[in-house]
């Protein structure tokens, strides 16, 4: 038999790779889009297939997090088997701007969700992943954070994700339902929001090295994080959903990097050695050699300055996760280490940026 798995947040960066490696897994695939002025769906297109071709397996429907009927209406249509929820407002400073809609989507839109489920009367025929987050350790209480350490969230998204994650809890103790928390660490890919720290570095230092731009504008360069790869980060959250009974899951690579440390992997990646120079919102960095005559970095450059606009109203310090549990239990382990992680974000950034400069350049001899 067939399994139908449904997506919530399948054009995001998650929802593209889980929906690539479930088809690859024979899964018939549904994913719940929002409507948009502009496409939104660049990230699967790759995956989809005209609907009207026969053995189409991916499908998408219109939808929204803080619709409860759209949802409904959605999941009785396609009687899945396995929900994986990763629809979200998922930007951390985002969360400070609208903290009203991020409690709609990111808490009460968990909440819809199971309730459609238990309304349908489904809690026994289908599984449910809720894509809870580090966030919710924010104040860190101990190091490195396991599945028992104290939660202490420091941002209205983190404190609307606390809220799904104690909910899926209720629900999976109240109702029975088969349900699992991934409190997945940061991870990032190609395909990470471009405003994301990560992506914003590579992308924007591949802006720097084909004359694009001139400098990337970040806030705390002293924040650390437990950097992963996407790809690594959807397996396990299949995985939580095939065992015998559910339980959440931590899921990280137990290795810790700095904003700082990102930089001067990204500039590396491109043969440029920085230095550090100014001391707090002074701090920049600065060119001292590059290697590729073909990228337009020069030394003394400055390309990276600080914008306190960047930083946040309250902010998390420091992330180290512990994904023993999953390692025992799901025979899961991160497959991709910083420096490859970093080297194709940089390289995937490189390649757009070069294929814009050329257009510009065309553009300018017409
Ligand atoms: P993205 O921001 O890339 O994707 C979020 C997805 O949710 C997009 O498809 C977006 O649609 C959709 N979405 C947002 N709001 C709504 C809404 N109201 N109704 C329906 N869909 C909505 O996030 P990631 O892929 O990086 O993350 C996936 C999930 O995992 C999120 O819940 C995130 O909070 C959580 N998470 C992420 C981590 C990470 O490091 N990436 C770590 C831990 C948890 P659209 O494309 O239209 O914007
Ligand atoms: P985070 O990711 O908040 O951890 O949430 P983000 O990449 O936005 O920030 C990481 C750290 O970098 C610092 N930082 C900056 N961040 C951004 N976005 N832009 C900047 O210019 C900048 N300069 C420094 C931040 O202050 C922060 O400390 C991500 C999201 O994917 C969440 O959805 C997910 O739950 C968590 O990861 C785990």
């Amino acid at each position: 038999m067939t399994k139908r798995a449904l997506i919530t947040g399948i054009t995001g960066q998650d929802g593209a790779y889980l929906a690539e490696f479930l088809l690859g897994k024979g899964y018939e695939v549904h994913g719940i889009k929002r409507r948009a002025s502009l496409i939104n769906t660049q990230r699967i297109d790759h995956l989809y297939a005209d609907p009207h071709e026969q053995g189409a397996r991916l499908h998408l429907h219109y939808g929204d997090l803080t619709d409860g009927s759209s949802l409904q209406r959605t999941i009785q249509a396609v009687q899945p088997d396995e929900i994986y929820n990763l629809a979200a407002q998922s930007h951390v400073a985002v969360s400070f701007e609208e903290p009203e809609y991020t409690a709609e989507s990111d808490a009460v839109g968990t909440l819809r969700l199971l309730e459609a489920i238990r309304n349908l009367g489904l809690e026994r025929a289908c599984r449910f992943y809720q894509a809870s987050t580090s966030e919710m350790f924010g104040k860190v209480q101990e190091m490195p954070q396991t599945e028992s350490t104290p939660f202490y969230p420091r941002s209205p998204y983190g404190v609307a994700k606390l809220y799904a994650y104690w909910i899926v809890v209720n629900y999976r103790e109240a109702y029975g339902l088969f349900a699992c928390n991934g409190i997945l660490f940061n991870h990032e890919s190609p395909l990470r929001g471009e405003t994301f720290v990560t992506r914003k570095i590579t992308r924007g230092l591949a802006r720097i090295a084909h004359g694009l731009d001139d400098c990337v504008y970040l806030g705390n360069l002293d924040a650390r994080r437990d950097w992963g790869h996407a790809r690594d980060y959807v397996e396990a959250q299949w995985l939580m959903l095939q065992q015998d009974a559910p339980r959440d899951y931590v899921i990280a690579t137990g290795v810790q990097h700095s904003v700082r440390d990102f930089v001067v992997a990204a500039a590396s990646r491109m043969g440029v050695r920085i230095e550090w120079r100014g001391e707090d919102e002074s701090e920049h960095a600065v060119v001292v050699a590059s290697e590729n005559p073909e990228l337009a970095f020069r030394t003394d450059d400055v390309i990276t300055r600080i914008d306190s606009r960047y930083y946040r109203a309250a902010e998390v310090e420091t992330l180290l996760g512990d994904a023993s549990l999953a390692r025992r239990e799901l025979g899961w382990a991160p497959r991709t280490e910083f420096g490859a992680l970093v080297a194709e974000m940089v390289d995937h950034d490189l390649r757009l940026a070069r294929e814009e400069a050329l257009v510009r350049d065309d553009r300018e001899r017409l």
